[in-house]
C-alpha cells in the first residue's frame, strides 16, 4: 500500500469559536493549526479564510497573505485553498484564490443539500471552474458529497471540461443531507473511479475516525480537522487540529500504515508533472 496523505482541514467556512475557542480566524491562528496539524503528521492543509472577526471570505489578498504565511511555517507543505467558500457566496468570489496559481484547488462536483442550506454547483459553475483550473494548471481535489457528483465529474472529464487522469477524489460524507458516513457507501465511491486515480475519505462530525479507520485499511488518504469534526472523542473538544492529525497517525501506525511526507505525498498525487 501507498503511504497514508493526512490532509487538515483547519478552519472552515461554517464552524466558529463559539462551537471550539480553537476554531482559527486571524493570520496568526491559521498558522498556528496549520504548523499544529503539519508538525503531526499532515501533508496537505486544505485551507479557507476568514476575517478576523470570523467571516468567511474568498478574497484574493486574504488567501495571499494566508498561504504565504503557511508555507512559511510548514516548509514544502502541499495547500488546497477552497473553491467552495461558504453557501451563498457566487462563483466569482469563490474562484479568486484560483488567482494565486496554487498547485491544487479544490472543486465542487454537484449542488446538493447542506442542513438547511443549498450548496449550488451547477453545471456552468462547474465547466467556468473546470476552464479555469485547467488554464492556470491548478490539478483538482474533486470534493465529491453524493455518488452522483463523481457521475458528473467523470463525464465532465471525458468531455475534456474538467482535468483528467490522474485525478483526486474527495469523498466527504456524512454531511446533513448528503452521502452518509458509511463504510459500505465508502466502498461504493471508491469502486466506481477511474483505475490510477488517488482519493481521501473525510467523514463529518462523529463519523470523521471511523472513516478515516476505513480509508486506512482500505488504502485510501484521509482528512481530518475543525472543517469537518471538532472533537477528539465524543464529548472532548480538541485543543488543536494537531490533535485530530496525531489520532489519524496513531491510528496509522497501529495499522501498520506509514505517514507520507509532503515530498511523497507530491510523488503520489502526481503533482508537478
Ligand atoms: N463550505 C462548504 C459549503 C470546499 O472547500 O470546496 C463547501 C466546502 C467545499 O467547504
Ligand atoms: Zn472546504
Amino acid at each position: 500500500m501507498e503511504k497514508l496523505i493526512i490532509t487538515a482541514a483547519i478552519c472552515g467556512a461554517e464552524v466558529t469559536k463559539a462551537q471550539n475557542p480553537a476554531v482559527p480566524y486571524t493570520v496568526e491562528e491559521m498558522v498556528r493549526e496549520a504548523k499544529s496539524a503539519f508538525d503531526a503528521g499532515a501533508a496537505v492543509i486544505h485551507v479557507h479564510v476568514r476575517w478576523d472577526d470570523g467571516t468567511p471570505t474568498q478574497d484574493r489578498e486574504r488567501f495571499r497573505v494566508v498561504l504565504d504565511a503557511i508555507k512559511a511555517a510548514c516548509p514544502g507543505v502541499i495547500l488546497i485553498p477552497s473553491t467552495g467558500g461558504a453557501v451563498g457566496m457566487t462563483a466569482e468570489e469563490r474562484l479568486q484564490p484560483t488567482e494565486l496559481f496554487p498547485e491544487m484547488a479544490t472543486l465542487d462536483c454537484g449542488t446538493c443539500n447542506f442542513g438547511d442550506e443549498v450548496f449550488e454547483n451547477t453545471m456552468p459553475i462547474m465547466r467556468a471552474f473546470g476552464k479555469r483550473m485547467l488554464e492556470n494548471h491548478i490539478k483538482p481535489e474533486y470534493e465529491c458529497f453524493e455518488k452522483g457528483h463523481l457521475d458528473t465529474v467523470l463525464t465532465m472529464a471525458k468531455k475534456g471540461e474538467v482535468p483528467g487522469a490522474p485525478m483526486q477524489f474527495n469523498f466527504v460524507l456524512g454531511v446533513p443531507g448528503c452521502t452518509p458516513a458509511t463504510v459500505e457507501d465508502l466502498v461504493w465511491l471508491v469502486k466506481s473511479i477511474p483505475a490510477g486515480s488517488t482519493w481521501t475519505a473525510t467523514g463529518i462530525g462523529r463519523h470523521s475516525f471511523t472513516l478515516a479507520a476505513a480509508a486506512i485499511a482500505m488504502g485510501g488518504n484521509v482528512r481530518v480537522g475543525f472543517e469537518d469534526n471538532l472533537n477528539l472523542a465524543r464529548g472532548v473538544p480538541a485543543q488543536s487540529n494537531g490533535e485530530l492529525v496525531a489520532k489519524v497517525a496513531r491510528l496509522a501506525k497501529e495499522l501498520g500504515r506509514e505517514i507520507a511526507t509532503p515530498d511523497e505525498a507530491r510523488a503520489i498525487l502526481s503533482l508537478g508533472r
